[in-house]
């Protein structure tokens, strides 16, 4: 047979010769010809093209709907198609929870795809209605707080989010966003070229409309800190950005918020805004004092509804009660500054929260279905991995988050699949992959895991970044995982992840970790005449971090909750403060927890260059990704396994009708006998279930659609012989 021409295979899992240049070869020729998409079985490649390439359109909405895998070219709306298919029940399995996973590094097109799949998705269970216009618009609206432009991404997701849409008989009627680990510290400070959240800058270019009686008080961009790496660009791009304000601005219309509320947005982000520019310097007697307090600090509270004699005796003073006595301890500047900072990342943190929280009341399920009739379809969008110059605890917990997806990755498509054909007596031959256990272990394992480390560190009074490292040096000397720098002295170390080498420098960790708020602030924001900082800092933090609003507005829309554990909140019991490793970690573990719920479907984002360009295949770069995503050994698993493994039951009470009689048993010899039957080949029985390649699924599909025709002529011809 002659090899097919180059690039001209769809699904890399039908090669005949397998191996890495092959591989990076058709991709490479793929990409060249804009076919950005290939998949490897069931599982999707998307190479970031950066550029428009014209194929998200009406018709090709229209073409991948209820369509054969093999009908049409690999396509993310294939995707969307086969997730809605199988939680229909089409396609061998029965009906239940879907989860699209998708990965790749930072700029490798993780959000564009999930903005694509959820707009495909709209669009095959359309009912046109406000529940769908509602959903198209969350992802501008949470692109405009939570991400940024860093030096890998010029729109980096800063949190990560599982967005769970509810089905009832294959209708929408309801949405659910979960998100991790918003990186806070990106409020007060960017690394060079790197941005604040995008809010802030669109902000400035719609501040008229935003602030027409001149509340804000704001400034031309360059005056603030926290704007201090965005001014420049800002002022060159001033009508883009007014265009994002606007957007942005109907984007939280569609999704139900308020006028009041995105007022009250605006004016909080123009508050910490002035708070960034509140300086401090020593008094005669060596304690901090604000500058100016008329300046700054009075705009920032005022805008914050609050007292601002007492935001800067908290900013600049800790009061403590000892033995019924109150006792104030004075501030350095630099404890001044850190206490400021904390401030504002506690508030962007918590009005990060509350928009989150909003969008789940706005977006929860109206109409009263039982929970047992609900299914979903949720996806995964997550910080891509990261490695920069400077690594931080932020960098640490994203690697960790896509250590987690890779492991999740390896579990279903390595591990779990070969488990099953050794104890359903398949032959097999097994295919290695890289497991990365360990780097996990390294992470999370009690007692001595880094996490929890941390936190010991955290909690010791005298604990600092060095002693943490040294720590780390002497726990992990034996761990090939780590490497130690060889400068003792300074709070750095490196970890081998499975994507590559990364120097973590330590400074910060503890405070980060700790994440503590100045003492006395909560309570002064709590009474603030802002009707939304009062409510964002009255609510309790859950164990996850997301926010538990207490007596939240009703919203009429009833929520009968779902089948999942419900993600315990501080309020169960727990009163101590929680660090921001274990709320992650424990956020990591529910996520997981509901991804295993649920049949995953995996898109694999490539990024094809540095540069963020079109037309520039780094062919080194792709290889290296192919080699750490472990595609070669995917592929092998996709050409040589069988991805679709329905029990015996399962699979007669599907294809029975192949022989006509609807008594038959879920016996082996009935599944035998309908494969038999169906003339297809390299099938395979097992103990209890029939092993089956994609093909086989659209092979058996096609026939019970022609037995379908079929039966509608037959029942036309008798109706007609009766008429
Ligand atoms: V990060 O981990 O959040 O930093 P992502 O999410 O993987 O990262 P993103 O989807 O934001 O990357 O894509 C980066 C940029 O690539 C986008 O802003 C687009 O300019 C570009 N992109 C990505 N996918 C496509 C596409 N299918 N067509 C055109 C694309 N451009
Ligand atoms: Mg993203």
């Amino acid at each position: 047979m002659d090899r097919p021409a180059l690039g001209a295979v769809e699904d890399l899992a039908e090669l005949a010769n397998l191996d890495e240049e092959i591989l990076l070869a058709e991709i490479k020729e793929r990409y060249s010809r804009n076919k950005i998409y290939t998949y490897v079985g069931d599982i999707l490649i998307a190479v970031n093209p950066f550029k428009d390439i014209g194929i998200y359109g009406k018709d090709e909405s229209q073409r991948y709907r209820m369509s054969k895998k093999t009908a049409q070219p690999p396509h993310i709306f294939a995707v969307s198609d086969a997730a809605y298919q199988a939680l229909l029940g089409h396609g061998g399995r029965p009906p239940g929870n879907q989860c699209i996973l998708i990965s790749g590094e930072s700029g490798a097109g993780k959000t564009e795809s999930t903005k694509l799949i959820i707009k495909q998705l709209v669009e095959l269970c359309k009912g046109n209605t406000q529940l769908e216009r509602q959903i198209l618009q969350v992802n501008p609206l949470l692109e405009a707080f939570g991400n940024a432009q860093t030096v890998m991404n010029d729109n980096s997701s800063r949190f990560g989010k599982y967005i769970q849409l509810r089905f009832h008989s294959g209708q929408l009627i309801g949405g659910k966003i979960s998100e991790y680990l918003l990186e806070k510290s990106r409020v007060v400070r960017q690394n060079e070229g790197e941005e604040n959240f995008h809010i802030f800058s669109y902000l400035f270019a719609g501040v008229q409309q935003a602030d027409p009686e001149g509340r804000f008080a704001l400034q031309d961009p360059s005056q603030y800190r926290y704007m201090c790496h965005g001014a420049r660009r800002l002022k060159n791009n001033l009508p883009v950005l007014h265009e994002c304000f606007e957007e942005l601005v109907n984007a939280m219309d569609m999704v139900g918020f308020t006028d009041d509320d995105q007022q009250d947005l605006f004016t909080v982000i123009a508050a910490i805004l002035h708070l960034g520019n509140v300086v401090f310097e020593l008094d005669d007697y060596d304690a901090a004092m604000v500058t100016d307090p008329n300046g700054a600090v009075k705009i920032a509270a005022k805008l914050l509804g609050v007292d601002s004699e007492e935001v800067a005796s908290c900013l600049t003073s800790l009061v403590t009660v000892t033995r019924g006595e109150y006792v104030k301890r004075a501030y350095s500047v630099h404890q001044a500054q850190d206490a400021r900072d904390a401030m504002t990342k506690a508030v962007y943190g918590r009005l990060f929260g509350w928009i989150v929280n909003k969008i789940n009341q706005l977006l929860a399920p109206e109409i009263d279905v039982d929970p047992h009739l609900m299914t979903e379809i949720g996806i995964l969008d997550i910080f891509g991995f990261e490695h920069f110059e400077k690594n931080s605890f932020e960098q640490a917990c994203i690697n960790l988050a896509n250590e987690q997806l890779q492991f999740f990755f390896n579990q279903h498509i390595f591990k779990m699949e070969q488990e099953e054909y050794m104890k359903e007596g398949i032959d097999w031959t097994e295919i290695k992959f890289v497991d990365n256990k360990p780097l996990l272990d390294l992470f999370l394992t009690k007692p001595i895991g880094m996490l929890a480390l941390l936190d010991e560190e955290s909690l010791f009074p005298k604990g600092t970044d060095q002693s943490y490292v040294d720590k780390l040096n002497s726990s992990f000397r034996k761990n090939q995982y780590f490497t130690k720098s060889p400068q003792t002295t300074t709070a750095i170390f490196c970890i081998s992840h499975y994507a590559g080498k990364v120097t973590y420098q330590a400074e910060g960790w503890l405070e980060k970790n700790r994440d503590t708020m100045p003492a006395g602030i909560i309570e002064v924001l709590q009474s603030s005449t802002n009707a939304l900082v009062k409510t964002v800092f009255r609510a309790q933090i859950t164990r996850t971090g997301s926010l538990a609003l207490q007596g939240r507005r009703s919203t009429g829309r009833v929520s009968k909750g779902s089948r999942q554990r419900p993600i315990p909140s501080a309020s169960d019991g727990a009163k101590r403060k929680l660090t921001v490793g274990a709320q992650f970690k424990t956020s990591l573990s529910v996520l997981m927890e509901r991804m295993t719920a649920a049949t995953p479907i995996f898109v694999r984002c490539l990024k094809p260059n540095h540069l963020k360009t079109a037309d520039n295949f780094d062919e080194k770069y792709i290889q290296s990704q192919l080699l750490y995503t472990g595609m070669l050994e995917t592929t092998k698993i996709r050409r040589e396994g069988y991805a679709v493994r329905p029990t015996f039951e399962d699979f007669v009470s599907k294809y029975k009708i192949l022989m006509c009689r609807l008594d038959l048993k879920g016996s082996r010899d009935n599944c035998v006998k309908i494969l038999q039957a169906s003339k297809m080949t390299r099938w395979h029985i097992g103990k209890s279930k029939v092993f089956l390649k994609y093909h086989h699924v659209e092979q058996l599909t096609d026939i019970l659609d022609n037995l379908g025709k079929k039966v509608v002529v037959l029942q036309k011809i008798a109706r007609g012989f009766i008429a």
